[in-house]
């Protein structure tokens, strides 16, 4: 065996009984079921406490070779979330004003989003994802880093799921094209703007679609023990 870098230890992990687990189940998926987008916020201030509890619960995600290939940056500060809503709603205004084709534009109607982004400046923080696309090494040297899209995307769930969990909302923001984020923020070339999410409570007024989501049935296919066709005689 090479030497290595974690040795290996006992998995600590939890086993319930049956009905026990039907119920954590059932609980889960219907508080994750009243998660919903939020595109008003309150200005009402967040503990910084909690946002670092998501993102610690964030960087929880399983990653390609354990390399946790993200960032959080976290930006409380107003003058910099203001420089940020000003870059995106400039981009954005292009982006409703044509360079979004019209199915696209169409498909966006029933959500009501326009290229104003006031979020940006109302929830207390804007929280943005960078994907690192290549680690840096102390002498300098770049690393491969693998699956650091799929990675960012299950460390992005976890903290929409984390922040869900105690109480505030956030908002899946992709300004496009973000680079913008990068130059403002003073990240470094190997790190790729993936998501922006405000941090916050939702605005007393807020209001959301009345969306249906897809049901088991529409989202997934089974091929249960007893339908899998027998195996070939030998
Ligand atoms: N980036 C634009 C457009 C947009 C795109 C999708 I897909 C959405 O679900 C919502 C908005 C914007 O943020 O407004």
């Amino acid at each position: 065996m090479p030497d290595l870098e974690y040795p290996f230890r006992p998995l600590d992990a939890e086993r319930y009984p049956p009905e026990e687990m039907q119920r954590r189940a059932a609980e889960m998926y219907a508080e994750m079921a009243r998660r919903r987008s939020v595109r008003a916020f309150s200005r009402e201030p967040v503990p910084r406490t909690l946002v670092e509890a998501a993102v610690r619960t964030a960087s929880t995600a399983p990653s390609g070779a354990h390399q946790q290939p993200w960032t959080f940056a976290v930006v409380g500060d107003p003058e910099l979330k203001r420089r940020i809503r000003e870059a995106a709603e400039a981009e954005e205004r292009v982006n409703y004003a044509g360079r979004m084709p019209p199915e696209w534009i169409e498909a966006l109607a029933p959500l009501g989003t326009d290229f104003e982004k006031a979020h940006i400046t109302d929830a207390p923080w804007v929280v943005v994802l960078f994907r690192r696309s290549y680690g840096m090494r102390p002498d300098g040297s770049r690393a491969t880093h693998y699956y650091t899209t799929e990675s960012c995307g299950i460390a992005a769930g976890f903290f929409i799921a984390a922040l869900h969990h105690m109480g505030l909302a956030t908002l899946t923001h992709t300004p496009s094209p973000m680079g913008f984020l990068r130059e403002l923020l003073g990240r470094p070339e190997n790190e790729k703007p993936f998501l922006l999410l405000p941090v916050g409570y939702p605005a007393a007024d807020a209001r959301v679609p009345d969306l249906r989501r897809k049901t088991l049935e529409e989202v997934s296919v089974w091929f249960e023990p007893d339908s899998l066709p027998s195996a070939p005689d030998r």
